[in-house]
């Protein structure tokens, strides 16, 4: 079949509307009629040229749902007509990460996705014969897409898509990392760096565990209001001091704070969310992914006086099995997804998404197809 996507032809440059050949799925695969998708910063990240994996020509795009339109042979878990959300952590059940109830990274199909490409090791998409490349084993800036059986969450029926695709990447990915990484307690004192879709997702799953201080910090102050709006106590910006921001959180603590997550990308800024952590307790969470060729450091004095370092890939969530409730969770009202969508806007004018991003402007631009 032919339909329109997004295609990223080359790093830094914008992406192209073009018609597309979408082959049908094979053995174990799922053909997706995509409805709505988020725009995250890793999609930008990786069109910017900075993601080690990236590989052009690509269908970007992680942070979708949309309706199954058709399975190839040996698909038992869905069937045509199922609501889904794409899942760029896959969940086979099966492997050795799957079954040692540790992790969330399940790696039955992480080498071929990695290569932007289906477990069979060749792409279904194309265009006049040229093969385009999938992205992250979701490729949602696409009307259609093809994705393995197991890397799709069959959700509730009655979920609004156009609001439950961002629970396919940014607001699962906060509150996870809140709840399932760091575990955080009721009375905890928490720092987030960076306010946008994650950030603001750790600050609802702060306020979920019942945080006793939730302290944002952003160099873009327009961020503010929303944290406070979702529980932020206190709003910092580290421009504002003539001392380190490790330091002012330090201060503000008695000492430090039980747990910061990072939720930019930034090494230097890992770096002062390791350092505001508590003597003897603190954990800082890394979620915020760093270009080609970054290193994160600090004093190993630090980790010896009890620091800990600790980084968060979809908010530790394994998607087939729990990401169906986390859908149920927003439909009963226990977890906020509305106000992040500050903009939504039709596939054509997905480079506005970018902008808008880069400006600080949005927090998340939802494309309706
Ligand atoms: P975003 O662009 O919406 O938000 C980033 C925020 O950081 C902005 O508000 C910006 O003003 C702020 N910021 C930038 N530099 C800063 C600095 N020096 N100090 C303080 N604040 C600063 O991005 P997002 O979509 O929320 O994504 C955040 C990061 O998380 C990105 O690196 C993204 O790739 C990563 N991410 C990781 C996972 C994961 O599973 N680990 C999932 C989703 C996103
Ligand atoms: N490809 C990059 C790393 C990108 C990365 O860390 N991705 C996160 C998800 S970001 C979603 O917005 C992740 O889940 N990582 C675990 C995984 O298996 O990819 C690089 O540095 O090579
Ligand atoms: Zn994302
Ligand atoms: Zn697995």
């Amino acid at each position: 079949m032919k339909c329109k996507a997004a295609v990223a032809w080359g790093p830094g440059q914008p992406l192209k509307i073009e018609e597309v050949d979408v082959q049908d799925p094979q053995a174990g695969e799922v053909l997706v009629r995509m409805v709505a998708t988020g725009v995250c910063h890793t999609d930008a990240f990786t069109l910017s040229g900075e993601d080690p994996e990236g590989i052009f020509p690509a269908i970007l795009g992680h942070e979708g749902a949309g309706v199954v339109e058709a399975v190839g042979a040996g698909v038992t878990t869905l069937k045509v007509g199922d609501h889904v959300i794409p899942l760029y952590t896959a969940e086979c059940g099966e492997c050795k990460f799957c079954q040692s109830g540790k992790t969330n990274l399940c790696q039955a199909v992480r080498e071929t996705q990695g290569k932007g490409l289906m477990p069979d090791g060749t792409s279904r998409f194309s265009i006049n014969g040229e093969p385009i490349f999938h992205y992250m084993g979701t490729s949602t800036f696409s009307e259609y897409s093809v994705v393995p059986e197991i890397s799709l969450a069959k959700i509730h029926v009655d979920a609004p898509l156009e609001k439950v695709c961002l629970l396919g990447c940014g607001i699962t990915t906060g509150i996870g990392a809140v709840l399932n990484t760091a575990k955080v307690e009721k009375g905890d004192t928490v720092a987030i760096f960076g306010l946008g879709g994650i950030g603001l997702s750790c600050i609802q799953g702060a306020r979920m565990a019942g945080a006793s201080r939730i302290i944002a910090i952003d160099i873009n102050e327009s961020k503010f209001e929303m944290a406070k709006q979702f529980g932020a106590t206190d709003c910092v910006n580290p421009k504002n001091f003539d001392k380190s921001i490790q330091e002012v959180i330090v201060e503000m603590t008695d000492g430090g704070v039980d747990y910061s997550f990072e939720c930019i990308g930034n090494v230097q800024v890992m770096r002062s969310a390791l350092e505001c952590c508590h003597k003897g307790w603190g954990e800082s969470i890394i979620i915020g992914v760093a270009g080609a060729g970054q290193e994160i450091s600090t004093r190993p004095f630090q980790l010896v006086t009890g620091r800990v370092w600790k980084g968060s890939a979809f908010g530790g969530v394994k998607g087939r099995s729990q990401l169906p409730g986390y859908v149920e969770d927003y439909m009963n009202g226990k977890i906020e997804i509305d106000p992040f969508v500050t903009h939504t806007m039709p596939l054509e004018q997905i480079n506005e998404a970018f902008d808008l991003m880069h400006k600080g402007e949005s927090i998340r631009t939802v494309i309706l197809f």
